[in-house]
């Protein structure tokens, strides 16, 4: 297969962004990108190839695709690889569908307590909610989800010895869950790492291993989008 054009409208501190950067990078793909500038107002040419203005969009041998995970889901499929099996086969469909549920619950139900723990105003409500999202990640047994019966002995979903669709899919928000409880950021509760210790140890050795994987950690920069998310916050304030 020819090598297609790539062209990623993206912008790196964007946490969705990075997730079509990870699915390039695992890939192999080599790609164009434009840089978003989203300080400023987007300009016509950029809302009329995604009307939203967000990014990320792909330019795929010239069609275009917004949204992250969809620009993730079209990579993995247009090039079959160990992120995801092919669905023609009730396996292959079935650990999709395993994937797209866990993706799904640590993006609707841990997610959202991670961003109301940026926006809380006290050490007090930061704490409770650090209890909140570990009782998230608990309830929606995230664990058994990554490492059910039967998986294999490697540190990905299942036990995959490499990275599947689901790290692609959350590995840029596990990079800010693991940071930004330091106190130069101060976004997540101080004890944060240590109640995840504690009480969800597989959770949190899967989310090391991830950000430790060079396809996941390869545009991150720590402080920038560390002191980017601190005066995000206070402008909206
Ligand atoms: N659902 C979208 C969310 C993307 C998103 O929120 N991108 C942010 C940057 S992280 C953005 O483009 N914000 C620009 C704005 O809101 O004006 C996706 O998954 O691609």
């Amino acid at each position: 297969m020819a090598a297609p054009r790539i062209i990623l409208y993206t912008n790196h501190l964007c946490p969705f962004a990075q997730r079509a950067h990870i699915a390039l990078k695992e890939l192999g793909l080599q790609y164009e990108e434009v840089i978003i500038d989203l300080e400023k107002p987007r300009e016509p040419w950029y809302l009329e190839i995604n009307p939203r203005g967000l990014v990320p969009t792909i330019s795929y041998n010239g069609t275009i695709i917004p949204e992250s995970a969809i620009v993730a889901q079209l990579l993995a499929d247009a090039h079959p690889s160990h992120l995801l099996p092919p669905s023609n086969t009730p396996e292959g469909a079935i650990k999709r569908a395993q994937i797209s549920f866990f993706v799904d619950s640590y993006t609707s139900k841990v997610l959202p307590v991670v961003w109301a723990s940026h926006r809380a105003g006290t050490p007090e409500e930061k704490s409770a909610l650090a209890e909140d999202l570990v009782q998230a990640i608990e309830k929606n047994k995230l664990e058994a989800q990554l490492y059910p019966e039967g998986s294999g002995s490697g540190p990905f979903f299942h036990g995959s010895e490499k990275l599947t669709l689901a790290e692609v899919l959350t590995g840029s928000f596990l990079l800010r869950l693991l940071s930004l409880h330091k106190p130069e950021y101060g976004l997540l509760a101080p004890e944060l790492p240590s109640l995840l210790e504690q009480r969800v140890p597989k959770f949190l050795k899967w989310a090391q291993a991830v950000i430790q994987h060079k396809s996941v950690n390869h545009l991150w920069n720590e402080k920038l989008a560390g002191e980017k998310a601190v005066a995000r916050l206070k402008s909206k304030h």
